[in-house]
C-alpha cells in the first residue's frame, strides 16, 4: 500500500505513522490492528507538503507514466497539466515536494539530474522551474524539507557536508542560500551525521518556529531570526533528555499554536509568543489524559484542530486563544483526522474503521455545530480523503483507492456532493522522495 513512494524515504513512513498513531489513539486502544492499514493515508499534516495554491492554481507531484513531476490544475481537465519533467534520468523521476510561496515564485525540493534532492522554484511555467542552490555540490542531495516562507525568505531543514540535518534559508539567489545555525553540534566536533534535523516549521512573522533535536535535551521547540545567535530553544518543555515533540503547529494573531506533551506525559494544547516566558500550556483540554491536538487550522477567529475530550473521542475543536475559548466544535460519529480552511469554509476528512472496509467522509463547516455537514461520503480499504488543499476556491484532494494497485487520485470539491469530482487527465498523486 506504500507502493507509490520510495521505499528509501524511511523519514516520510517515520513522520505520518507517528502522526497517525497520534490521531488514533483511541481506534488503536481497542485492538483493531489497524496500523497497516494507515500507512497508506499521508503525512498527518500533510496539507503544505504534497500540494499547495499558487497563482490561483492547485500544484501537486503526479505521475506522468512512473515519474513523478510537477502539476497544476486549475480543477478543470482542460486547465490541469504537466508543468515540467525535471528529471530525465531518475528512475522515479524528479519527486518535487514541500512546497512554499515566496513573491511569484513557488519553492520546493525536487531530485534532479546530476545535483540530487535540491530546493527548486518556479514561476508557474516549465521553462520558468530552476534550481535555487547545489547545497551539497554533485549529485548527492542535501534533501530539503518543511519549507516555510517567513519574512523575506524561505526557511528550510537540509542536510549539509558534515554537519548533518540543520536549519537553512533562501532568498531564491544562490549567493543568498545559506546556513542559518548548525544547532547540535557533536561533543568534541568532527562530522555529523545527524544533525537537530529541525521539523515542523511555523512562520511567526518574520522569525520561525520549529522543532529540533539535541543530546540531553531531546526534541523541543525553537525559534530563529535568520542568524545563528538568534536560533535557541524556546523551552525545555519535556524536562531533560525527553521529547516534548512540538508539531501541528499553526501561527493566529502573533502567537503559534501546537500540541506538545509535558514532563507529566500529558499532551495537550500549548502557545508561545516567541519568547521563553510567553510559552505555554493554553489549556487541559483533557482532565484523564492527552487530548493529543492536531490538524491545527486557521479560519476567521479560530484556530480549528482535532482533539479527544473527556469522553475519550476524537471531535472538532475550536480556540480563539484564551483557555475559556478553547471549545467543543461538534462530536462526531467518526475520527476527524485531515483539516483544511478557506476564508469561511473550512474543509476536513474523518473516517470510520472496520474490518469488513472502512467508510470516510468529506465535511465542510462554517465553525459551527449547525454548520458542520457532510458533503459525500467515501468506501473502500482505505478511502480517506488527504492533502486538502484550497485553491481557485475550489477544495483540491487526494482519495487512493487502495489494494496492490493503489493510486491516489486527485479530486476537486466546489462544497457540494454534486460538485466533488476527480478531476480529469491529472496525474494521480506521488509522494515525493526525500
Ligand atoms: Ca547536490
Ligand atoms: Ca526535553
Ligand atoms: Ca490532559
Amino acid at each position: 500500500m506504500i507502493s507509490d513512494r520510495d521505499p528509501g524515504s524511511s523519514y516520510v513512513d517515520t513522520f505520518h505513522l507517528a502522526g497517525l498513531r497520534t490521531v488514533f489513539t483511541g481506534a488503536l486502544a481497542l485492538g483493531l490492528g489497524l496500523t497497516l492499514s494507515l500507512a497508506a493515508t499521508g503525512p498527518a499534516n500533510a496539507t503544505d507538503r504534497d500540494g499547495i495554491n499558487f497563482k490561483k492554481r492547485y500544484f501537486w507531484a503526479g505521475y506522468t507514466g512512473t515519474k513523478c513531476e510537477l502539476w497544476s490544475s486549475n480543477g478543470t481537465g482542460k486547465g490541469t497539466k504537466l508543468v515540467k519533467k525535471i528529471d530525465s534520468g531518475m528512475a522515479g523521476g524528479s519527486g518535487p515536494r514541500e512546497f512554499a510561496v515566496l513573491g511569484n515564485y513557488l519553492y520546493f525540493a525536487a531530485s534532479g539530474t546530476g545535483v540530487g534532492r535540491e530546493v527548486y522554484r518556479t514561476d508557474g511555467t516549465g521553462k520558468g522551474t530552476k534550481l535555487v542552490k547545489d547545497i551539497v555540490s554533485g549529485i548527492y542531495g542535501s534533501s530539503p524539507q518543511y519549507l516555510t516562507k517567513a519574512g523575506k525568505h524561505v526557511y528550510f531543514a537540509a542536510r549539509g557536508t558534515d554537519i548533518g540535518i540543520e536549519l537553512w534559508r533562501t532568498n531564491g539567489t544562490g549567493a543568498g542560500t545559506s546556513l542559518v545555525a548548525d544547532i547540535e553540534q557533536p561533543e568534541g566536533g568532527g562530522h555529523d551525521d545527524y544533525g537537530s534535523s529541525p521539523s515542523d516549521l511555523t512562520a511567526l512573522g518574520s522569525k520561525v518556529i520549529f522543532s529540533a533535536s539535541v543530546e540531553g535535551k531531546g526534541r523541543e521547540l525553537y525559534v530563529s531570526n535568520g542568524t545563528s545567535g538568534g536560533t535557541k530553544m524556546l523551552q525545555d518543555i519535556y524536562a531533560g533528555s525527553g521529547s516534548s515533540d512540538p508539531d501541528e503547529m499553526a501561527a493566529f494573531k502573533g502567537k503559534v499554536y501546537f500540541a506538545a506533551t509535558a514532563t507529566s506525559g500529558d499532551r495537550e494544547l500549548w502557545v508561545t509568543n516567541g519568547t521563553a516566558a510567553g510559552t505555554k500550556r493554553l489549556k487541559n483540554i483533557s482532565t484523564k489524559g492527552s487530548s493529543s491536538p492536531t490538524a491545527l487550522t486557521v479560519m476567521g477567529k479560530h484556530v480549528y484542530f482535532t482533539a479527544v475530550g473527556n469522553n475519550g473521542k476524537r471531535g472538532l475543536w475550536r480556540t480563539d486563544g484564551t483557555a475559556k475559548g478553547t471549545k467543543l466544535v461538534k462530536s462526531l460519529p467518526s475520527t476527524p483526522v485531515y483539516l483544511v480552511s478557506s476564508a469561511k469554509t473550512l474543509y476536513f476528512s474523518s473516517m470510520k474503521f472496520s474490518t469488513s472496509g472502512s467508510t470516510a467522509w468529506l465535511w465542510k463547516s462554517d465553525g459551527t455545530k449547525k454548520g458542520t455537514k457532510t458533503i459525500r461520503k467515501f468506501t473502500g480499504s482505505n478511502p480517506i480523503p488527504h492533502n486538502l488543499v484550497v485553491a481557485n476556491s475550489k477544495l483540491f484532494f487526494w482519495v487512493s483507492t487502495g489494494g496492490s494497485k493503489n493510486k491516489n487520485h486527485v479530486w476537486v470539491s466546489n462544497g457540494t456532493k454534486k460538485g466533488t469530482k476527480k478531476v480529469p487527465g491529472a496525474g494521480t498523486g506521488c509522494y515525493g522522495v526525500s
